[in-house]
């Protein structure tokens, strides 16, 4: 019943939930924001090894607040963390101008690397390649743009054809 009456007065007030990610570079101020944000203080931080993660309620929306580490060796993990998130907020220090340039360069690297494609497992499964039993097939990640992927492809299908019995 409490279930019940949470999603029925969600319905009815329009309470809303998304999933945010806050990332930048290491020292940026993330982990200051997220707790300046849920706890209204400025509290002591050190430097995050993984993640941080907190609700914090504002105008009838419930955000589920994720705080990520942005030392250089743990960027990379970010993209782990792309998939069901609504959105992201990129913190800058702007008085960090030595680092603006790899700021920069960060930000872009997460805009190509955001997902608003499949990737080849679901395509696979989309098109339910698991059920050809009869045929050799492969799926390969290509962008004839970026010239990614292709020649993947096309070593696969030269090698298939060798051994006789594509
Ligand atoms: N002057 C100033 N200092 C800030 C501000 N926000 C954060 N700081 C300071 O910057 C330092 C780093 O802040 P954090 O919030 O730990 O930085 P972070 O982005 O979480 O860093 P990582 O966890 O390593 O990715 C701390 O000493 C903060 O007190 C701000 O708005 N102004
Ligand atoms: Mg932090």
């Amino acid at each position: 019943m409490g279930i019940l009456f949470t999603r029925l007065f969600s319905s009815l007030f329009g309470n809303k939930e998304a999933r945010i990610l806050v990332l930048g570079l290491d020292n940026a101020g993330k982990t200051t924001i997220l707790y300046r944000l849920q706890m209204g203080e400025v509290v002591s931080t050190i430097p995050t090894i993984g993640f941080n993660v907190e609700t914090v309620q504002y105008k009838n929306i419930k955000f589920q607040v994720w705080d990520l580490g942005g030392q250089t060796s743990i960027r990379p993990y970010w993209r782990c963390y792309f998939p069901n998130t609504q959105a992201i907020i990129y913190v800058v220090d702007s008085s960090d101008t030595d680092r603006l340039a790899i700021a920069k360069d960060e930000f872009h690297a997460i805009l190509e690397d955001l997902p608003g494609a499949l990737d080849d497992a679901a395509v696979t499964e989309a098109l339910e390649l698991h059920k050809i039993k009869s045929r050799q097939w492969a799926i390969f990640k290509t962008s004839a743009t970026k010239g990614e992927g292709l020649f993947e492809g096309l070593d696969w299908l030269s090698n298939t054809l060798k051994s006789g019995s594509g």
